[in-house]
Order: C-alpha cells, then sequence, then structure tokens
C-alpha cells in the first residue's frame, strides 16, 4: 500500500511538472483527486487492509493527498502569475509616446458670418428676433403687399404644407409679426433660413439662409438706409468700400433698391471676380411700403421705415471667395476645415 501510494505520488508530481495549461492542471486534479481519482480507488480498497493498519494507511493518504494538493496549488499560483507578468509586459505604457491629438472642430463659415452680421447690427442697437421657418401664406405673402395671384408669388414659388400654411420664403414675417405686436420704434434683424422651390446649382438651393432688416420710427428718410447700409459694408467689406444704389422692385418697399458694393479684391478697376464692373452685388432694401404698414397695424401717415434682406451664403461666399454654393451644404471636412 505504501509503495502504491509512492508511486501515485511521484507520478502526479512528475506530470505537475510537465504542465503547461490550466485544463491540464485540472486533469490532473480530477486524475488523483477526483471522486473517482486514484486516491479514492486507495481508500476503496481499506476494506482488504487489516484493522489495526487502517488509521496508518489512512494517514498515509492524506499526506500523499496533501502534498499531491500543495503542489497543484503551487503551480496553479505560479501559472496566474506567469499569465499577469505576461499580460502587464503586453500592456505596458510608454508614457513618452505623444499623446493623441484632439481634433477640435470650428463654426461653419455661414455660423462665422452670421455672427458677424449680428454683431455689426447689434452694435448699431439692433435686437436679433427670428420666427417660425412654417408660416400662413398671410404672413408671408398677403401682408407684405403680395397678394394672392400677385406675379412675386410665382417668382418666390415655395413648399405649400397646404392651401394657407408655407415654408417662409423670407424672413419677412417675422418682422410683419414684430409690427403687429405694436411696440415702437422697432431696430431689428431676423436671421434665418427659408426656403424656395429652386434647382440646385452653384448659386442656387432650396433651402438658404437670410438676414433681414427693419427699421420704424417718426422721420426714418431714404438717407437713414443709405448711411446704414453703407456702415455695414464697410464694417463686412472694410473700410474704403464704397456702395452704390441702384433702382430695383419689391413688392414690400417704395421706393426699393439694390445695392452695389465696390469690388473689393480690385478695389473697382475691374477683374474677374466683379466681372469686369468693379461693382458686386450684395442686397435688396427700400423704405417699407405703406400697405405693409397698414396691413400690421402701424399709421404710415405718423411712422416710416426702411428694411433690407441679405443672402447669407452669399455673403459667405464672396468673403471667402468660394465659386460654389453646394459645397456650403455638403460639409465635407476637408472644404470646412479651411475656415
Ligand atoms: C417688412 C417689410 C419689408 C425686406 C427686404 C429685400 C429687400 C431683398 C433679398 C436679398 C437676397 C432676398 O435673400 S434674398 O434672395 N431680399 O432684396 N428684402 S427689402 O423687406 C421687408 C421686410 C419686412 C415688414
Amino acid at each position: 500500500m505504501k509503495e502504491k501510494l509512492e508511486q501515485i505520488r511521484a507520478e502526479a508530481l512528475s506530470r505537475l511538472e510537465a504542465v503547461d495549461t490550466l485544463d491540464s492542471l485540472n486533469e490532473i486534479r480530477v486524475a488523483y483527486l477526483g471522486k473517482k481519482g486514484e486516491l479514492t480507488r486507495v481508500l476503496k480498497g481499506m476494506k482488504d487492509v487489516a484493522p489495526e493498519d487502517r488509521p496508518k494507511v489512512g494517514q498515509m493518504v492524506n499526506e500523499t493527498r496533501e502534498k499531491i494538493e500543495n503542489r497543484l496549488n503551487e503551480v496553479r499560483d505560479q501559472m496566474a502569475k506567469k499569465a499577469r507578468e505576461l499580460q502587464l509586459q503586453r500592456e505596458v505604457i510608454d508614457v513618452t509616446l505623444p499623446a493623441k491629438k484632439i481634433e477640435a472642430g470650428h463654426s461653419h463659415p455661414n455660423t462665422v458670418t452670421l455672427e458677424e452680421l449680428e454683431k455689426i447690427f447689434v452694435g448699431m442697437g439692433y435686437e436679433v428676433v427670428e420666427g417660425p421657418e412654417i408660416e400662413y401664406d398671410e404672413y408671408n405673402f398677403t401682408k407684405l403687399n403680395i397678394p394672392p395671384n400677385h406675379p412675386a408669388k410665382d417668382e418666390q414659388d415655395t413648399f405649400y404644407i397646404n392651401k394657407d400654411i408655407v415654408l417662409r420664403t423670407q424672413t419677412s414675417p417675422v418682422q410683419a409679426r414684430v409690427m403687429e405686436q405694436g411696440k415702437l420704434p422697432i431696430r431689428m434683424i431676423s436671421p434665418g433660413r427659408v426656403f424656395r422651390s429652386d434647382e440646385v446649382d452653384a448659386t442656387h438651393s432650396p433651402s438658404f439662409h437670410q438676414v433681414e432688416g427693419l427699421v420704424v420710427d417718426k422721420n426714418i428718410t431714404f438717407a437713414d438706409l443709405k448711411g446704414t447700409l453703407a456702415e455695414f459694408a464697410r464694417q463686412v467689406f472694410g473700410e474704403d468700400t464704397k456702395v452704390k444704389f441702384r433702382p430695383h422692385h419689391f413688392p414690400f418697399t417704395e421706393p426699393s433698391a439694390e445695392m452695389d458694393v465696390s469690388c473689393f479684391k480690385c478695389k473697382g478697376a475691374g477683374c474677374r471676380f466683379c466681372k469686369g464692373s468693379g461693382w458686386i452685388e450684395i442686397l435688396g432694401c427700400g423704405m417699407v411700403h405703406p400697405h405693409v404698414f397698414e396691413m400690421c397695424g402701424i399709421d404710415p401717415e405718423t411712422y416710416t421705415g426702411f428694411a433690407f434682406g441679405v443672402g447669407l451664403e452669399r455673403i459667405a461666399l464672396l468673403k471667402h471667395e468660394i465659386d460654389d454654393m453646394r459645397l456650403m451644404y455638403e460639409n465635407d471636412i476637408r472644404f470646412l476645415k479651411q475656415f
């Protein structure tokens, strides 16, 4: 019996020397210490041992079990230690490596331009007022002196939600709503997205942005309009910018004009940028039409006012010398990160 136990112990310990995985370690544990293992088999053979020898043999079995078990645990601990060392080696952090760069984003060129325009007008005492992109046909057209069947309605043909509700074609309805509130005087700009059923090309989009402005007070004249917009042009395009007003027609203003600025590339001499003319068209403007005042509840005999409208994309494209509006909406990072 003693020899048998010696042999089991030697065999188990020798197998433990060669073990290299947790699975094979477990196999050895089962083979020697398990319910159907070698030592259990020895214990089952106790019935053949003389009763007086049984305690001694029992003690020997226990000693053998203890030795094998101790070694098994040692080997298991060594394997765990080795695995942990390997893992630490693999995960070692080189603190001298250069850090990953955090890619900081920045505002879209449209947003940069909008903020610049807002700053200029806020500096002149204007309020910034926003309004709904979905509007009543009445506010988008009728109150702005564009009655049903007016040809200008066709020009601005838009997206109808139903026969009374449209996606606004201009931000003017915001100003009509402010006028209706009746708090005078008014000095405001209304920036925002507008919609027209235009085909996409380098200068058109079915959705773009406007900044419109409105001043209403007693004794406002065309001279106030000219002075304000000339100052605006100087702040956007440079101190030596000249302005020129050409007569035009808008249903909501009378008289109406378009304003050009002297070309900021060639200073008015004529170049490819201004198509040889020396001037670049920037915005539309005019004195608020008396019908518009009446429809918004303001007495045109007491109050006068001027209004203007600029396309935000147009200013942003000019300032950055971008020749295709579609680039503004594609959000290609290679384009955007240049500004
Ligand atoms: C009220 C009364 C009058 C706003 C105006 C323009 C002239 C104009 C265009 C510029 C380029 C639209 O984005 S664009 O295509 N706008 O030329 N807008 S006067 O006149 C108003 C506004 C509100 C109550």
